[in-house]
């Protein structure tokens, strides 16, 4: 069976490819395929941003998929970056931080950062909304969240996105000093994808 992945972020590609790793699934990314076309995530909720690109490239490319929406939900920022996580340097909320020289993860880290500057309450969560969808007009999905709270400096180098300030509920590491493994046993992603697995297996089994 072939399943596309239909992400173009690298960070998720890795783990999600190591959650299908012992399974007999020939796993693709839409960085294996050529003819490329875009999905703009515009709605309001993970669950309709997963829906929209779940759909849309299972019937454009004919092939059961797997779509993903996740963010980092901050309580202190009223629920912000949420659904504007990837672009989160460059929306109106908070000023924009678009700094020369850094990438768009270290922008967004930045500007979470400036935003927690004097903030006590450090409270947040990861949140990820897994969907399959298969071109026959079969759908199903599941989530995961992630508890913990934002450091007030980056630290460690693996993950992506804003690992280096996200702290795990009963870790004394942020997410970015945890290896693929350790992180897809805890995560949102990890946790959403284990669901959908159950789910499937029990619907086909
Ligand atoms: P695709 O739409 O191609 O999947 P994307 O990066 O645009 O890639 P999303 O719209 O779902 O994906 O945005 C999710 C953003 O939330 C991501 O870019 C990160 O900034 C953040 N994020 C989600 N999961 C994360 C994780 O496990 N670690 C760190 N940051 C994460």
């Amino acid at each position: 069976m072939q399943l596309l992945l239909a992400t173009t972020n690298d960070g998720k590609i890795r783990e999600l490819r190591k959650l299908f790793e012992g399974l007999d699934i020939e796993v693709l990314s839409l960085k294996d395929l050529e003819d490329k076309i875009e999905v703009e995530e515009d709605r309001q909720t993970f669950l309709e941003n997963a829906i929209k690109k779940a759909k849309e490239y299972a019937l454009y490319y004919n092939m059961p998929v797997i779509a993903e929406d996740s963010g980092l939900v901050i309580d202190a920022l009223n629920g912000y970056p949420g659904v504007y996580s990837a672009r989160f340097y460059n929306i109106e909320f908070g000023g924009k931080f678009d700094i020369e020289g850094l990438s768009k993860d270290e922008k967004n880290i930045q500007k979470v950062l400036k935003l927690m500057e004097n903030e006590r309450n450090r409270s947040a969560r990861y949140v990820s909304v897994v969907v399959f969808y298969s071109p026959e007009g079969f759908g199903i999905f599941s989530e995961g969240v992630c508890e913990g709270e934002i450091t007030d400096k980056p630290i460690g180098n693996m993950g992506f996105g804003y690992d280096p300030i996200f702290k795990p509920l009963g870790f004394d590491r942020t997410m970015a000093q945890l290896t693929v493994e350790e992180k897809n046993k805890i995560s949102h992603r990890g946790k959403a994808f284990y669901k959908l697995k159950e789910k499937l297996t029990k619907l086909f089994s």
